[in-house]
């Protein structure tokens, strides 16, 4: 009998000490809140639900603005106010400057070597410092304003030209921008553009265009092998990875060939031509002054960095902006007019002309509060543990802030399913400027804002001002949202287009 007894009485102890003690233990740490039930091994993970963010807010809203979830084997902050977002990039940047080691970062980002992937630490810094310098600056960013003007006319002309006349055509828009952006990216980088006519090397261009086809597809992929490592040792995942590893050696063979190409161009021609330098040749000859620091290896991901985080965010703003201008007229009406009163019927619009233009701006800012291309930003990681709204956060948790959700909450916003552009006037920056934050902000934040707002406004602007816009039917243009890393729209946007007979004239010109 008392044999009996004790074999039950022991584990029943052992348990209730347990639970006990950790009851205790994590009374005394005063973790932030865990939010819904976490099952043992997966945790949260199965309330992965696309789109990702529309489920986190859900969670947020019934649990609250600061929870520590549990994703795998990682433990996860989310947080989704303006206050506590505050309070993670400015107090707390440093510690939360940190990236979680992902398998897109280990390939896609090389091996966390990479800018965006990068751990917070000297080699960060560095790269930081030289693309901000190199890359970012307004000078630099002034010296390529020639190769957006020439890519968003030739997307002018090739708008005219498809419409044809004064009758309305349907385009389908969606390839249209994100050729636009990527032939930008492209000339800024080796002056070289494969999509649309003028391409020289039709060969070079197929391949291309075949790896960007490929980094987006699998760029999407939700990781789950990321949470449950267990997955990826039994080989869950070893498909996935192998494709990744494939598709970097293309990516970087590519660009070695880029390069290579460049070095030889560069000893041939003399310098001091009137040609514009491209950011190759920029980097190149920091190479020459530094070659130990600026090898091949850190040029190649410098430049695959700014293909991948540059292109998809501004064509996908463009293309969710024109979606809501084609279900909101008036606002399309009011846009043309100040155009037209600003820059007149003239002269084609100029980036100079932006800062002039705040109705368009203000159109750019509240598209990016409602469909913002990375709508929980990325990832960050703690480097060592801090104080979160008086909450303790250990170190290495992975931070995922909700900035979809902050943007679209009805606490922060007015009828926020409204698009309504005056509101953001004044807003950005400031004492609320935690509640629209598109960006990020902080030491992570990010470096292309300037140039993300030049280009989606110059080609924006300049679609406004040179044709009249409508949708194809009666219905509304349907705004579901799609599942990947930066908030595509679900269907390709198509509409209606005609040039304007004032600027048609200006279209031929140029
Ligand atoms: C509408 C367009 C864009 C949006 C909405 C956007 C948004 C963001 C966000 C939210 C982050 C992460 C911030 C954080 O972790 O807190 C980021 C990082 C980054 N973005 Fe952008 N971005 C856009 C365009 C661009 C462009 C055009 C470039 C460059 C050509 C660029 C380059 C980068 C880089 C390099 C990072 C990583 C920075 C780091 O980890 O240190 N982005 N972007
Ligand atoms: C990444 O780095 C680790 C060591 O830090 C190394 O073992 C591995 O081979 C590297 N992988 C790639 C793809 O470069
Ligand atoms: C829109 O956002 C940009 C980029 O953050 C900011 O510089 C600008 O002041 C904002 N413009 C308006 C009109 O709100
Ligand atoms: C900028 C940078 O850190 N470059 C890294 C990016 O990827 C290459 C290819 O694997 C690495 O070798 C570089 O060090």
């Amino acid at each position: 009998m008392e044999v009996v007894v004790s074999s039950f009485a022991y584990p029943l102890l052992l348990l209730a000490l347990v639970f006990i003690s950790k009851h205790l233990f994590l009374k005394r740490q005063n973790l932030p809140p865990s939010g819904p039930l976490a099952f043992p091994i997966i945790g949260h993970l199965y309330l992965f639900k696309k789109p990702l963010y529309r489920t986190l807010a859900d969670i947020a809203g019934v649990y609250g603005p600061i929870l520590l979830l549990r994703f795998g084997s990682r433990r996860v902050l989310l947080v989704t106010s303006p206050s506590v977002a505050e309070e993670c990039f400015t107090t707390n940047d440093i510690v939360f400057a940190n990236r979680p080691r992902l398998l897109v970062g280990k390939y896609l980002g090389f091996n966390y070597t990479n800018i965006s992937w990068a751990p917070y630490g000297n080699h960060w810094r560095n790269l930081r410092r030289i693309s901000t310098l190199e890359i970012f600056s307004s000078t630099r960013l002034q010296m390529f304003s020639n190769v957006r003007i020439s890519e968003v006319r030739s997307l002018l002309r090739r708008l005219a030209a498809v419409s044809g006349g004064d009758t309305f055509r349907t385009l389908e828009m969606k390839s249209m921008f994100f050729e636009l952006t990527l032939n930008v990216m492209m000339m800024m980088i080796a002056g070289k553009r494969y999509y649309g006519d003028k391409v020289m090397d039709l060969e070079e261009a197929r391949r291309f265009r075949e790896i960007v086809k490929e980094t987006f597809a699998l760029g999407g992929v939700s990781n789950f092998g990321d949470f449950l490592p267990v997955l990826r040792w039994v080989g869950v995942f070893k498909g996935l990875e192998k494709k990744l590893v494939n598709l970097q050696g293309r990516r970087t063979g590519f660009l070695q060939e880029l390069i290579e190409e460049h070095r030889m161009v560069g000893t041939k021609t003399q310098p001091k031509e009137e040609k514009t330098k491209t950011m190759l040749d920029v980097l190149l000859s920091l190479q020459e002054a530094e070659p130990h620091y600026y090898t091949d290896e850190i040029i190649i991901g410098i430049i695959l960095t700014l293909l991948s985080a540059g292109t998809d965010t501004s064509a996908g703003t463009m293309e969710w902006a024109l979606s809501l201008l084609l279900n909101n007229p008036k606002a399309l009406k009011k846009a043309q007019a100040e155009i037209d009163a600003k820059v007149g019927q003239g002269r084609l619009l100029d980036e100079s002309d932006l800062a002039n233009l705040p109705y368009l701006l203000c159109i750019i800012n509240e598209t990016l509060r409602m469909y913002p291309a990375a709508p929980l930003l990325v990832p960050h990681e703690s480097s060592k543990e801090c104080i979160v709204e008086g909450f303790t956060v250990p170190r290495d948790t992975m931070l995922l802030v909700n900035m979809w959700a902050i943007q679209n909450d009805p606490k922060s916003w007015v009828e926020p399913t409204k698009f309504w552009p005056e509101r953001m006037e004044g807003v950005g920056g400031g004492k609320d400027g935690f509640k629209w934050m598109p960006f990020g902000s902080g030491r992570r934040g990010c470096p292309g804002e300037g140039l993300a707002m030049r280009v989606v406004g110059l080609a924006l602007g300049s679609l406004i001002q040179c044709f009249d816009w409508e949708r194809v039917g009666e219905e509304m243009v349907d705004m579901e949202e799609g599942t990947g890393l930066t908030l595509p729209k679900a269907k390709p946007l198509e509409a209606r287009c005609r040039p304007r007979l004032s600027t048609l004239g200006l279209i031929s010109q140029c």
